[in-house]
């Protein structure tokens, strides 16, 4: 089974997240050959650090990782191709997928939504000019999309760290975190956001520690203004009962083993947002913000599912610190009434996780749909 997964990175790292997790799991656990196609490999090389972003072809854990260079040099087609998030293949690539003998499944693969819709559209097929069928392929969290990216191993290493005080200090100390015993440790990646002051103010006044650890990002400008200084990877600043550390970004792997160690994560996008529902712990989820506020509708969709379950004071609090958060709103009420359900709102992120975990995931659901489509 061989596959090509062509990447264009638009902004950020969820595109190549996403697709560099996608071709490594293929591989490891689904026997496939795979090529992810990137045009910027430098995105790569900040989630991979062993990635060259100057080779023209590398392999990285048994991925053949090409450059997608503007100038497009013939190869022959996979027996599947994705696309990913509707960028568009080289013409020339697609016209030899139409002259294979054998033919190829053209998939393309669609950004996460809760939305009710997806279900209707997941696997659907549509005829391209060139008479070949491409299907949308989506991931999601019912039970009629493709699922969720989760390796086979993930949950059990999750529950290893977790459950293993001294492994986790050790694996904070390597990052150079050594938090307060009796401080909540919280990791913060998000986009610009006006609501950070009002929180970090909060943080600072509350009357339990805060050991708050930032990943450099786009975040980081208005954790400096509130500072009132310039903050650098490995830097600390002390307010009260909050604790700030910068760290540097780190490779995906070790940020996934960090989401596992913190009490809550704020994450944002895609695929950081995945994680944090697999450490199964509390998260608050900045999504990626678009035109005329789109993005809120997918927020709503999204707690609509996860708060299944919740008491009503708890689903409360979640939704408000939620729509806080996105709004660029106070934080404070909010904040204060997150707290006073804090407890449940673990088990309850501890029980989504399980729940999403008997579903099959996305890498085999797309191995089933190539089954099925042959
Ligand atoms: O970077 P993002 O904001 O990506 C976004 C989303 O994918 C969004 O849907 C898309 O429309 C937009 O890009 C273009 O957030 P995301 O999806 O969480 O991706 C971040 C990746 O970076 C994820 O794979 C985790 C990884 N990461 C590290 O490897 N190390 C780190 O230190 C951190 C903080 C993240």
């Amino acid at each position: 089974m061989r596959w090509d997964i062509f990447c264009c990175v638009v902004d950020n790292y969820g595109d190549i997240g996403v697709t560099w997790r996608l071709a490594r799991q293929l591989v490891a656990e689904q026997g496939a050959r795979v090529r992810l196609w990137v045009d910027d490999l430098a995105a790569l090389t900040r989630i991979c650090p062993q990635a060259d972003a100057g080779a023209s072809c590398q392999r990285l854990d048994d991925v053949e990782v090409r450059h997608w260079a503007p100038t497009w040099q013939t190869v022959e087609p996979a027996d599947v191709v994705i696309e990913a998030f509707a960028c568009a293949l080289p013409a020339d690539y697609v016209a030899a997928m139409s002259a294979r003998e054998t033919p190829v499944l053209w998939l393309n693969l669609e950004y996460l939504s809760a939305e009710s819709w997806v279900e209707g559209c997941h696997g659907l097929p549509s005829m391209q000019g060139n008479g070949q069928q491409k299907f949308f392929f989506f991931p999601g969290f019912t039970a009629g999309t493709g699922g969720l990216l989760r390796e086979r191993g993930l949950l059990a290493a999750r529950d290893g760290l977790q459950g293993d005080a001294e492994a986790r200090t050790g694996f904070l100390a390597s990052l150079g975190i050594a938090p307060a015993a009796n401080a909540r440790l919280v990791s913060l990646f998000a986009y610009e956001n006006a609501a950070l002051a009002g929180w970090l103010d909060a943080l600072a006044g509350d009357d339990m520690a805060t050991h708050l650890l930032v990943p450099e990002g786009r975040i980081l400008g208005d954790l400096q203004r509130w500072a009132g200084q310039s903050l650098e990877a490995g830097q600390m600043l002390q307010r009260g009962a909050l604790n700030v550390q910068v760290l540097p970004f780190m490779q995906q792997d070790q940020y996934d083993a960090l989401l596992w160690c913190c009490d809550l994560n704020l994450v944002r996008g895609e695929d950081s947002f995945v994680r944090a529902q697999w450490a199964g712990r509390p998260l608050v989820w900045h999504i990626y913000p678009q035109q005329d506020d789109a993005h809120l509708e997918k927020l709503d969709a999204f707690m609509d599912l996860y708060c299944q379950g919740l008491s009503s004071q708890a689903e409360a609090a979640l939704r408000a610190l939620w729509h806080a958060w996105n709004m660029g709103e106070a934080m404070a009420p909010a904040w204060a009434a997150w707290r006073q359900q804090a407890e449940e709102l673990a088990s309850h992120a501890r029980e989504w996780a399980r729940r999403q975990a008997v579903r099959a995931d996305l890498a085999a659901a797309l191995v089933q749909f190539y089954r099925n489509w042959l």
